[in-house]
């Protein structure tokens, strides 16, 4: 038996180095990594603006604006490539890039002297309506007439998942909810760490075995101390995993088994995080992580360090499924709940 059991524990720490392998940094990204030292994470420094965790987004896009219509008093079809070519490089994606030209082609037929100096005002409006932003209130976070409102948050090595739960656990808690932690990562004995820091930050509880135990069984265990506590919220942490590992896929199936056993309709959120500095990695990873479970928000984090914060429009455009959350920092207070009208004024600003 015992046998077994290490031979098991071979072949998961043979896939979870695979994943390690697998894990794509593509290579523009390299030089604009995060910040990750830790003295920046300290909680008693101010939060993160909207507008200061844009800055490198809006600095590069507006550079690359500037230079499509250097010289030119009218947008014609040079300066519509230049603008094609700023939003594109900007990460918002080749679809959801169309759909501007598209549009702003559109206003250009109708009015032919359409003056280059308007251009920011004009592209603000068609990136707003598209992304239909009239229509578009701040989404209510979550349903607290359930209870316990159980959250399960998934997605690919390193995106920020811990941290976003620390975020989100010490906004509800600062709203007076009683909000519990499940160190359902139990691959790395750093993973219990790092969440049970976490949980000391937000000041809630968490619920933890030692490292190497079932996942799904310390899902289990915060669930019911949820239900016996009269908890409000429940935040399971999850190991880091690609959509094409079956068996891990698979161990997320188990985990939202489990609690719904406790809970019939938990998880009542499946919290899908990305990372918004890979850029185009992080729509590849949203449409093959929805393809694979279900998922039913998306956060996009890191979008600080990067220029690429375009993908947050992109993402928004095609996934049906709601941007929820943005990260702007590492420290407790920069999570900021998405609004499409807010993130395209601060973009504009
Ligand atoms: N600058 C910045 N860094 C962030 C943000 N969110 C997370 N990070 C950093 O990203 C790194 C990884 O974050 P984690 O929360 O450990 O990511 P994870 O998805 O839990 O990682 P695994 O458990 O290893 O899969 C840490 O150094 C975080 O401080 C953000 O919005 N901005
Ligand atoms: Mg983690």
């Amino acid at each position: 038996m015992a046998l077994f059991g290490l031979f098991g524990n071979k072949n998961k720490e043979k896939e979870r180095e695979d994943i390690i392998e697998e894990k794509v940094i593509p290579q523009e990204t390299v030089n604009e990594e995060v910040n990750s030292d830790s003295s920046a994470a300290d909680d008693s420094e101010k939060s993160t603006t909207l507008d200061e965790g844009l800055k490198k987004t809006k600095r590069s896009f507006f550079e690359k604006l500037s230079r499509a219509i250097v010289g030119k008093s009218t947008v014609d079809d040079d300066v519509l490539d230049g603008i094609e070519e700023a939003l594109i490089t900007s990460d918002v994606g080749i679809d959801t890039t169309s759909r501007i030209i598209e549009r702003l082609e559109a206003r250009v037929a109708k009015d032919k002297y359409l003056n280059t100096s308007e251009l920011n005002s004009i592209l603000k409006e068609e990136i707003a309506e598209l992304l239909n932003v009239g229509s578009s209130t701040t989404p209510q976070t979550y349903d607290f007439t359930k209870k316990p409102y159980v959250i399960m948050v998934v997605g690919v090595n390193g995106v920020g998942k811990t941290t976003t739960i620390g975020k989100i656990a010490s906004q509800l808690k600062s709203q007076g909810k009683k909000v519990i932690l499940g160190a359902a990562d139990t691959f790395r004995a750093a993973a219990v760490d790092q969440l049970t820091i976490w949980s000391e930050r937000a000041g809630v509880d968490i619920v933890k075995q030692s490292m190497g135990s079932d996942p799904a069984s310390v899902a289990y265990d915060t669930v019911q101390s949820a239900v016996s506590k009269d908890a409000d919220v429940v935040l399971i942490d999850t190991a880091g995993r690609l959509h094409n590992k079956v068996n891990l896929m698979n161990e997320l199936t188990k985990i939202r088994n489990v609690m719904s056993k406790v809970v019939p309709d938990a998880p009542h959120e499946v919290l899908l995080v990305l990372d918004g500095s890979t850029g185009q990695n992080a729509y590849q990873q949203a449409k093959e992580f929805t393809k694979a479970t279900d998922v039913t928000a998306l956060a996009v984090t890191k979008l600080d360090g990067t220029a690429k914060g375009g993908v947050v429009v992109g993402i928004s455009d095609q996934f049906q499924i709601p941007v929820k959350f943005i990260g702007v920092g590492e420290k407790i207070n920069d999570l900021k709940i998405f609004n499409k009208k807010d993130f395209i004024d601060s973009l504009f600003k």
